[in-house]
């Protein structure tokens, strides 16, 4: 095969791979090592059309997060938050994960160990058959109870105007996702903290890192000696102690990182 695009995309002349010299020393440090961590954001389902939260096209940009994403809004206006949630079901359920969910799960698979962290609630990862995966942030099909937790698992279609009440308790459902100023699921971001801290190379992809205690992995996994890299369309907070910054989509730098490793591994 001859092919030739620019930019950081894959150049692929003859079969052999030729790419930037960053994303081939990540590469090899990827093949050389037993224990990876991905950390996702939004930016990873935003190719596949899932708008992202911050930035001048994000959520956060038509709807106020306190209006929406905290208790206090779905204690003071249930139909609301359930007519916003209802739209992104929606929306994510139309879409199909792409080729940078694809590399994470090759990458998955050419790895010893392998954690993939993510704050997206759109189950993407999940659809693209990554395995070892920690939702921080919950699952936007999953409902629970407001009062008691109680997890309600198979996807019930909401009418704002009808809210469902549990049966347990008489209490609202809510969408199982975390909000504002609620507590992570403790057995989750512990274990996210664990692996991020034993991991040797650690992937932040797509996030804006702003916002905790996700926006802390990358730098406990740094501390504890992890090589750092971070793939982004633009410069965040933890961009300064990254080993490795790459401007640009996961789409296109996951591919040629994953395709530089199965070169490596079929040598
Ligand atoms: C691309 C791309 C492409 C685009 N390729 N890249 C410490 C300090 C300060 C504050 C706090 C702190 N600890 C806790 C807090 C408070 C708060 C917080 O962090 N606030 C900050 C914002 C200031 N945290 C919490 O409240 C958390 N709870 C908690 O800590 O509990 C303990 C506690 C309780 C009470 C009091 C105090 C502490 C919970 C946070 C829950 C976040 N929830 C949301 C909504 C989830 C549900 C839903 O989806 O509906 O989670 S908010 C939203 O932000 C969502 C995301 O998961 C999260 C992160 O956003 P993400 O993924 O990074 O997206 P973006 O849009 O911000 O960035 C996308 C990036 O992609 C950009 O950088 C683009 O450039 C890039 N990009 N295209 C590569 N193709
Ligand atoms: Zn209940």
């Amino acid at each position: 095969m001859l092919s030739r695009t620019v930019g950081l995309t894959l150049v692929n002349l003859h079969s052999k791979l030729y790419t930037s010299p960053m994303i081939e020393k990540i590469a090899d440090i990827a093949h050389n090592c037993k224990h990876i961590v991905v950390l996702t954001g939004a930016g990873i389902s935003a190719e596949s059309g899932v708008p992202t939260f911050r930035g001048k096209e994000g959520l956060w940009g038509k709807f106020r997060p306190e209006e929406l994403a905290t208790m206090d809004a779905f204690m003071s206006n249930p139909e609301i938050v359930w007519e916003w949630y209802n739209w992104r079901r929606e929306l994510m359920w139309k879409v199909q994960p792409n080729l940078g969910h694809d590399a994470i799960t090759n990458l998955e698979n050419l790895s010893d160990k392998f954690t993939l962290i993510t704050q997206n609630v759109d189950g993407l990862h999940k659809l693209a058959d990554t395995k070892n995966i920690l939702e921080l942030h919950g699952n936007i099909y999953r409902n629970k109870c407001v009062s008691c937790n109680t997890i309600i698992e198979e996807t019930v279609e909401i009418q704002p105007d009808a809210i469902p009440s549990c049966q347990k308790c008489g209490g609202k459902i809510r969408p199982d996702v975390v909000w504002f100023g609620e507590m992570l699921d403790e057995q989750i971001i512990q274990k996210a903290f664990e692996d991020s801290e034993k991991s040797e190379l650690f992937f932040s992809i797509g996030t804006s890192a702003v916002v905790h205690p996700a926006a802390s992995l990358p730098v406990a996994a740094k501390e504890r000696g992890a090589v750092l890299v971070e793939i982004n369309m633009e410069a965040t907070p933890i961009t300064p102690i990254a080993d490795y910054f790459i401007a640009g989509k996961s789409g296109e730098i996951l591919p040629q990182i994953v395709a530089l490793i199965k070169e490596k591994r079929s040598i």
